[in-house]
């Protein structure tokens, strides 16, 4: 099994950090998206990363999927969501707060790096920051009430936003605005599985 993307991604990490926590055996090809484009191609002509390749030759792209993929596979010790409604509500509410974080950042930085900076769309820049200032927001909120800093999907995804935020943007998100949801990620980010799959 190939996992294809760069770790700089939030999505290929958070997939890389749930395969292995599932115990799940893969081969990780570090390519880009932008500066390897025609060779990602040749593996997912749609280019997106996380793109993981199967044993007998499926691609599956979009890290929710993949993560999803093993989840419904995984034995019962090995789950990262919790199955009870309430209680799986609650956490696919903390992923999705992630993962709109991950989304809102990676559109301020494709606003910075790939456009020209004349057809720089200030108004669109803005709804996109106050999205991102959002989920952070409430993140925080979440990681100020549980201070147990699991180690499961809701947990990963949020680290691995905030570390891949603090990295790209940390000029609109500050670190001192988010001390709960920065003190999760801090704490994650010191463990071996993480410490797997770095960043840079
Ligand atoms: N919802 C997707 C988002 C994946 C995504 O947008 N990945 C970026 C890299 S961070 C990408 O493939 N960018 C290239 C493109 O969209 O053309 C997921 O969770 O995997």
């Amino acid at each position: 099994m190939k996992l294809i993307g760069m770790l700089d991604s939030p999505y290929v990490r958070r997939t890389a950090i749930s395969l292995d926590l599932f115990g799940v055996a893969f081969e990780h090809q570090s390519l880009s998206v932008f500066s390897t484009f025609e060779d990602f191609a040749r593996i997912n002509p749609v280019v997106k990363a996380p793109s993981l390749v199967l044993d007998d030759g499926t691609v599956l792209m979009d890290s929710t999927l993949i993560v999803g993929y093993f989840e419904a596979q995984a034995a019962e010790s090995r789950r990262q969501l919790p199955q009870q409604p309430a209680a799986l509500g609650k956490a696919l509410e903390v992923v999705g707060l992630a993962l709109a974080a991950c989304e809102k950042a990676v559109q301020i930085v494709y606003e910075r790096n790939l456009r020209p900076e004349e057809k720089l769309h200030q108004p669109w820049v803005e709804r996109v920051t106050r999205q991102l200032l959002a989920a952070c927001h409430a993140l925080d909120l979440h990681y100020a009430a549980n201070t147990e800093h699991a180690v499961d999907q809701a947990g990963i995804s949020s680290a691995v936003a905030w570390s891949f935020i603090q990295l790209m943007v940390a000029d609109v998100v500050k670190a001192d605005d988010f001390p709960a949801l920065r003190a999760h990620a801090e704490r994650l980010e010191q463990s071996e599985l993480f410490k797997r799959y770095p960043m840079v």
